[in-house]
């Protein structure tokens, strides 16, 4: 690796958990194999029916809070806390998997299980207990309001301004055990490409909007990423050596 990268912007999906016992969403034992996406996954099936998609993220809770960060997780929040350059993650994933591992700059785009908002004043309420139709907002005191704070299909995704600006700045996309199937997420290396970034893909297989990466690397990320991290902490520390 012979670059020095400035912005290095990471794209995670669920992939990047998977060897934490985490189930994705569309390989063959995927998350919504049981389930219709249009009952658990849609601001239409929240409104008509709160009371099973609560339920169908409470059951997911005690999995995902006792869920511990692999080696792709961890090799991300070394490369955050040693690089040069500035390591921002935007991941699609409400597991806190990053966070766990000791990454600082995480952008939830996709929202955190261990959260709900209040559709009435807006308030985060951050928890890994249970929340139904029944639980009150901390802050407005209203019953009823609360929806677990995951971006459903057909809902806006967060933080966008600052993820637009991460795009218009990095220098280097790395996307991670994504599928590339689902937007706007799956049009940010095109964005970052057309900014003038490298764009690199981590998968298993090649994701649907492969033609648009620059270089592949397959395999299992728990091992992949920690060999591109140590790499590029290699090259950096001996470019420093060298004064290049
Ligand atoms: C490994 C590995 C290992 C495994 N190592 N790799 C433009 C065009 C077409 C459609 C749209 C568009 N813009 C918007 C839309 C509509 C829609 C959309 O994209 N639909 C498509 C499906 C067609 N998007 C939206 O509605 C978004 N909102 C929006 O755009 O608002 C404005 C708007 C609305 C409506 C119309 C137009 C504009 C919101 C999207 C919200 C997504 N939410 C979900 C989950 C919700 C609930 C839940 O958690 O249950 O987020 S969907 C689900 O997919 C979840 C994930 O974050 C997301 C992405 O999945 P991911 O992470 O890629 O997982 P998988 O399983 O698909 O892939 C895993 C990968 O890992 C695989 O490739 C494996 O090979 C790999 N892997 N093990 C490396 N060890």
């Amino acid at each position: 690796m012979n670059k020095q990268y400035k912005h290095i912007l990471v794209l995670t999906g669920a992939g990047v958990s998977a060897e934490s016992g985490l189930a994705t969403f569309r390989d063959a034992e995927g998350l919504w194999n049981n389930h219709k996406v249009e009952d658990v996954a849609t601001i239409d099936a929240f409104e008509r029916n709160p009371e099973y998609v609560h339920a169908f993220y409470n059951e997911m809770k005690p999995e995902l809070s006792a869920a511990k960060p692999n080696s792709a997780h961890l090799a991300l929040a070394k490369l955050e806390k040693e690089y040069t350059g500035e390591v921002n993650i935007v991941t699609q994933n409400v597991d806190t998997l990053h966070e766990k591992a000791g990454s600082r700059k995480v952008y939830h785009i996709h929202g955190q299980i261990n959260q709900a908002v209040c559709l009435n004043c807006g308030q985060i309420l951050e928890t890994w207990d249970a929340v139904d139709t029944q639980t009150v907002c901390p802050h407005c005191h209203i019953a009823g309001m609360m929806k677990p704070n995951i971006v459903f299909f057909g809902e806006s995704l967060l933080y966008m301004n600052e993820v637009e600006r991460l795009l218009k700045a990095c220098d280097l996309f790395i996307s991670v055990g994504t599928s590339g199937v689902v937007y706007p997420a799956a049009g940010f290396v095109q964005a970052a490409k057309y900014h003038g970034a490298e764009t690199w893909e981590f998968n298993l297989e090649a994701g649907a909007n492969n033609y648009l990466f620059d270089k592949h690397i397959y395999g299992k990320c728990g091992t992949t990423l920690p060999a591109f991290v140590d790499e590029l902490l290699k090259s950096a520390e001996e470019k420093e050596k060298n004064n290049d």
